[in-house]
């Protein structure tokens, strides 16, 4: 059986390590593709030398070329310019959209039956903006935020509770960005949700509050130490977790953000929601009941992203 062939749209420091992921977990040969002539020939060369130490049998291959990317199952996109310290995320809006159009017109005649994981920044409208331009069904097109936001939650839990980060559950909401809705109800030690956590004394509710709030500042945090790029090395593994449970028909229930017409309320909107994916993609939104307080941060959220989609929809007008 041929193995599966996992297009990487972008060949930066995100692009890179999803290589490096992808070939040492062997899920697929590899295409890397940037418009910088011999970055993503250099890497994914540099990539293949590391196959006999690592013993993995899949090939890589670097390309300026999106002929290259011809019948790919996956295509993770980190196409596009990241945040230097002081950027928000919609800082990005334009100078990505442009590079948003190039990659979805690419996907559409190259690779139009994959599985697209958008990571570009802001990363709400970007998913939305290139399903648009790339014209696949919705459940083809997700964007990912909420597994590395809930990744990100999960640890700063574990940190506080001096326990294995694999016990801790978190649910984060919501559009990426400082309007994203962390979950503490859904957010559990071993299946005891924090609030049960806090009435228990394993810590406070000013001390679960901050942790949210880190939670947040997750990405400038990162971006605040590194001073020249934002995060790579999580963010490469939380869209590789994504990959594998469309590759494997795993309906792994994982927060995306993916198309909601109708659930949580919207109509035709990405945020970030809890999904199940499987072979088809989104197999289902789950679409859970918010009590008021998570509600009115949703809704936060969600008029944030449509505020991004409006201005995208200024800049484009093939998207109006
Ligand atoms: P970086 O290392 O700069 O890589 C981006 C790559 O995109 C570079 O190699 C560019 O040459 C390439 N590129 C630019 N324009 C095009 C184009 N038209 N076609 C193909 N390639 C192009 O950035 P990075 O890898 O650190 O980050 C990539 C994106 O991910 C940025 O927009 C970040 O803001 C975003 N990001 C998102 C998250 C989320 O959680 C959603 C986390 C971290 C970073």
């Amino acid at each position: 059986m041929a193995r599966p062939k996992i297009a990487l749209i972008g060949a930066g420091q995100i692009g890179g390590t999803l290589a490096h992921l992808a070939a040492i977990k062997e899920l697929g040969d590899v295409v890397v593709f940037d418009i910088a002539e011999g970055v993503p020939q250099g890497k994914a060369l540099d990539i293949a030398e590391a196959g006999p130490s690592e013993r993995f049998d899949v090939t890589l291959k670097g390309t300026n070329d999106y002929a290259d990317i011809a019948g790919a199952d996956v295509c993770i996109v980190t196409a596009g310019v990241p945040r230097k310290p002081g950027m928000s995320r919609d800082d990005l809006l334009g100078i990505n959209l442009k590079v948003m159009k190039a990659v979805g017109e690419g996907i559409r005649d190259n690779a139009p039956d994959a599985f697209v994981i958008c990571i570009t920044n802001p990363l709400d409208a970007m998913v939305w903006a290139l399903r648009e331009f790339s014209g696949l069904p919705h459940r083809k097109v997700v964007g990912m935020a909420g597994v590395l936001d809930s990744a990100r939650f999960r640890h700063f839990l574990s940190l506080e509770f001096d326990v294995s980060m694999r016990d801790v559950t978190a649910f984060v909401l919501g559009g990426h960005g400082d309007t994203m809705v962390p979950l503490a109800r859904y957010s559990t030690v071993a299946g005891i949700p924090l609030p049960d956590l806090v009435k228990m004394g394993w810590t406070t509710q000013d001390k679960l509050d901050a942790i949210v709030q880190r939670t947040r500042d997750g990405g400038a945090e990162i971006v605040g130490l590194l001073k020249t790029g934002s995060a790579f090395y999580a963010p490469a593994t939380a869209a590789i977790e994504m990959a594998e449970a469309f590759l494997k028909d795993q309906r792994r229930v994982l927060p995306c953000a993916a198309w909601c017409d109708g659930e949580f309320g919207l109509d035709g909107l990405y945020v970030g929601v809890p999904t199940v994916i499987g072979e088809n993609g989104v197999e289902k939104v789950v679409d859970i009941k918010l009590a008021r307080d998570e509600q009115e941060m949703f809704d936060k959220s969600v008029d944030a992203v449509r505020g991004l989609v409006k201005a995208c929809k200024g800049i484009d007008e093939s998207l109006a």
